[in-house]
């Protein structure tokens, strides 16, 4: 035979190899009907993407890419993506969860559910399409323009002391004055409130819908209400403000997760002035498609902006004081960034790298990382805890997803009195004893307790429950409360979910979301921080799945 002939021949065979190889993963993966796809996509918005992406790409949540595969340094595959795991172990992994961390979800989605999503992600994944700057202007409405809004305030509420609380499937913010325990207003706002944030000068409160939508609430009307609504994407976690002298409420910026980049916007309507794209190299040299923008915090001794970018590990600090010549440092910490806060002199952010398993310290004086802190397993910090350890002097507090520990790093200080403990400086002291499955530590400084929630722990019992510790004695919790029994509420079936400690702004009470079922009656249980009893129990058939509760003064000067 001629040799182009046999070319020709092992061509075609390896072609018609290559095709029966995709042929046979093609027919693997399970058939569906667009309107099976259509549901699929969005209870993977709503409640996957977060963890897994929307490429599936993976960040605290597995790779769920059907044909990917993980080697090891032998070349080796030692896990397989979606197609290899199949139909019936995904439904497991799904309706039970994993010791790695993920919740079960048989109390969340239906059988039927499962069993979709099983499918849906053994098949490939749908690129979502890009959001331009003139989409997000078209999608920007002021309802209330800057000089038709009061100019004081027109209530009697105390608002240093309001809670604004997200509603987390009802699409709304919860307005609760924090003296009288009454909601005074209920908003409209996005799908799933993330986060709720506050202008530097008290009087404006930012809350980030998961779907991208960002509504301004002004808390000088009479009944606080939405004044101004933009689209800063499809897919979203983060917001904050300019609060840097001669800037207070100049400027907000909030960050997407689809598409990967951040909006700067003015402060007082949110006009988009400009949109940047996060996409480009991690910290190790890999181009990421997308690099999601996970916590922002405004400096108060810089006009700056910390934005974290999770899948490429790279903190940037953005220079705001001259947005048409944006100036941006780039600093490389490690992938996965997530969540974080300030450690006590506000000079130093600390935030968790989760699924690296690391605590990146930027230091926004020089503007360079300080220390890269390797911790236990997925750290979840939320804003994290400060308090002066009596053995190890000043320490930022992160709880853990994956480790059954509460992690305590020391932090400097250029308190005189502090000095003795420069030589802990940026070293895990302790590892406090707690359960995996904390979402969020918190403290404050006129209180002698530390508040560690296990809202994703698999127990019920734990995951209904918080536990305290005085500082003055880490050995062991000084209570576990059992927030869904200090309620009241009969008991349900699923679980409510103990989440988010949060303190009112003299520090005297901490606040606990009950998270109940989307059909169910939620709560939130007050509790005194130095008796550690209920002192009110906030209900309402209004209050459905409360998650985050934000204490707008301490929220606004980053107390915690
Ligand atoms: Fe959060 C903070 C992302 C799941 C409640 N969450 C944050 C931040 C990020 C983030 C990036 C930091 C914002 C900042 O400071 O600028 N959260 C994500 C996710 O990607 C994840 C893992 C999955 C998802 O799909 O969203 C996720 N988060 C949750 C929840 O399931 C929680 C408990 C309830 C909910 O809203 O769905 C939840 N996240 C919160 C809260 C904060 C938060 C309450 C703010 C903590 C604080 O005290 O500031």
């Amino acid at each position: 035979m001629k040799k182009s002939v046999v070319g020709m021949l092992a061509l075609t065979a390896m072609v018609s190899a290559m095709g029966s190889a995709f042929a046979q993963d093609a027919a693997k993966a399970p058939e569906m009907t667009a309107a099976e796809k259509e549901q699929a996509k969005k209870i993977y918005f709503e409640r996957c993407a977060g963890c897994h992406g929307v490429l599936r790409k993976g960040a605290t949540g597995k790779n769920l890419e059907p044909h990917w595969s993980k080697k090891d340094k032998d070349g080796n595959v030692t896990e397989g993506g979606t197609l290899k795991l199949g139909q019936n172990r995904l439904e497991k992994i799904i309706g039970y969860g994993t010791d790695g961390g993920m919740v079960n979800f048989d109390d969340i989605l239906t059988k039927e559910e499962i069993s979709l999503m099983s499918k849906y992600i053994q098949n490939t994944p749908d690129v979502p399409p890009e959001y331009s700057f003139k989409e997000t202007l078209d999608s920007w409405k002021v309802i209330v323009p800057v000089d038709k809004r009061p100019t004081k305030q027109m209530n009697n509420i105390n608002l240093k002391n309001v809670f604004s609380v997200t509603l987390r499937d009802t699409g709304e913010v919860a307005l609760i004055d924090g003296d009288t325990k009454e909601i005074r207003s209920i908003v409209k706002t996005g799908y799933a409130v993330h986060i709720s944030r506050l202008s530097a000068s008290g009087r404006y409160v930012y809350v980030i819908g998961r779907d991208g939508r960002l509504s301004l609430i002004d808390l000088w009307m009479e009944k606080p209400a939405v004044v101004a609504e933009v689209k800063i994407g499809f897919d979203a976690r983060s917001v904050d403000t300019s609060k840097f002298k001669g800037f207070e409420d100049k400027y907000a910026i909030a960050g997407s997760y689809w598409p990967p980049q951040y909006v700067i916007m003015d402060g007082d309507t949110l006009k988009p002035r400009k949109v940047v794209s996060t996409r480009g190299m991690t910290v190790e040299g890999e181009y990421h498609p997308e690099p999601r923008v996970a916590s922002i915090v405004a400096s108060f001794i810089k006009p700056e902006w910390v934005v974290n970018i999770k899948e490429t590990g790279q903190i940037l600090l953005v220079d705001y004081s001259d947005i048409e010549n944006l100036k941006t440092t780039t600093i490389a910490s490690a992938k996965f960034l997530h969540d974080g806060g300030w450690d006590a002199s506000k000079r130093y952010f600390l935030v968790a790298a989760n699924a690296s398993n690391k605590i990146a310290a930027v230091d926004t004086k020089t503007g360079k990382l300080a220390a890269l802190v390797d911790v236990a397993k997925i750290p979840h910090p939320g804003r994290g805890a400060n308090f002066v350890h009596p053995k190890f002097g000043p320490v930022w507090a992160t709880g853990h997803l994956g480790a059954d520990v509460v992690t305590l790093i020391s932090t400097p200080s250029e308190d005189k009195k502090n000095a003795k403990f420069k030589e802990y400086n940026w070293k895990v002291v302790q590892e406090i004893k707690h359960v995996p499955g904390n979402l969020f530590v918190k403290t404050h400084p006129k209180s002698k307790h530390l508040w560690a929630d296990s809202a994703q722990n698999s127990d019920k019992d734990r995951a209904e429950s918080v536990s305290v510790w005085d500082m003055a004695d880490l050995s062991k919790p000084k209570a576990i409360l059992n927030v869904a029994k200090d309620s009241g509420m009969p008991e349900a079936k699923a679980t409510k979910r103990a989440v988010h400690p949060e303190y009112s702004a003299d520090g005297k009470e901490v606040w606990i979301s009950l998270w109940g079922g989307k059909t169910d009656q939620s709560a939130i249980v007050v509790y005194d921080d130095a008796t550690l009893k209920v002192k009110k129990v906030i209900t309402d058939p209004k209050m459905i799945t409360p998650t985050g509760k934000f204490n707008v003064y301490n929220t606004q000067h980053d107390i915690y």
